[in-house]
């Protein structure tokens, strides 16, 4: 028995509606069709992820920071057949972007999980992208925390097809939660002094925005009075790190463009 409602009914109205659980068609996600795919290894640590991806950014941003290139390789998904293969279902069951699959066979879904392993993994290697205090990690994973809950689910609405009024209303919501982050940030930094994953999370994520919202959407800018969110982008694009990853997803963001994505 499955619940369902519209949008805007209150709980009161809900109705409850009988029909079969949605077919999760072909994907290997139950451990009997697993063993039928054959499993995608690697001999080195391999981050499977496209330059477009800004949650896979958030990864490759702690990578080139720590200098981790010699040690993870960064491939395509292509190269186990796509996000829609079964051989990339049983690496993430969610077939998204970024995976992070270990030599030991290992695979690591979710971006904040591949960048809390590689923090406790390489903990020694310089920076070590952890506030150095309980406060200000709990700060951190809050920023992180309010990006991925109510930002990174909604962000699709400046680039995903969808009907006229849900994307107002995603556009609406995305502007509240950049109120929300201005009080979070402490400046220069998210957490203060020193860079850490909450930037790596939160950097990519504002590259997108102010690369679509003003050009797309008419937005003066992102930043209306949010000067210490605006302080905080512009220095991080000032560094040499950030620059980086900021220029791989805007030639994704160009390719987008140049397909006509939003035209
Ligand atoms: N919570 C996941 C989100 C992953 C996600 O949405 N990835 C996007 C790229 S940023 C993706 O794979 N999109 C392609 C698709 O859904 O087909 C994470 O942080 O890794």
């Amino acid at each position: 028995t499955w619940v369902s409602r519209s949008t805007t009914a209150k709980w009161s109205t809900l109705k409850v509606v009988s029909m079969e659980a949605p077919r999760l068609a072909s994907l290997p996600r139950s451990m009997s069709q697993r063993k039928k795919t054959k499993v995608p290894t690697f001999n080195k640590m391999t981050l499977l992820d496209m330059p477009v991806s800004n949650n896979g950014a958030r990864v490759r941003m702690l990578i080139y920071l720590k200098g981790l290139e010699d040690e993870i390789d960064i491939m395509s998904p292509e190269v186990v057949g796509g996000l829609k293969s079964d051989e990339y279902a049983v690496l993430n069951p969610q077939c998204k972007m970024p995976v992070m699959v270990l030599p030991d066979g290992m695979s690591l879904p979710e971006s904040e999980v591949i960048v809390n392993y590689l923090v406790d993994k390489y903990g020694e290697v310089e920076p070590d992208l952890m506030p150095h205090s309980p406060e200000l990690r709990a700060r951190g994973q809050l920023a992180i925390r309010f990006h991925d809950l109510y930002i990174n689910n909604i962000q699709g609405c400046m680039y995903k097809a969808m009907d006229i009024d849900s994307r107002a209303d995603m556009i609406r919501s995305l502007n509240e939660q950049l109120d929300v982050l201005e009080e979070i940030v402490m400046g220069p930094y998210i957490t203060g002094h020193f860079m850490s994953t909450a930037d790596c999370a939160l950097f990519p994520t504002f590259v997108f925005m102010v690369f679509i919202l003003p050009k797309y959407f008419g937005w003066e800018t992102v930043f209306h009075r949010r000067p210490k969110l605006e302080a905080w982008f512009n220095l991080l694009c000032s560094q040499a790190v950030p620059a980086k990853v900021k220029a791989e997803l805007e030639s994704g963001l160009n390719g987008w463009a140049a397909n006509e994505r939003w035209d």
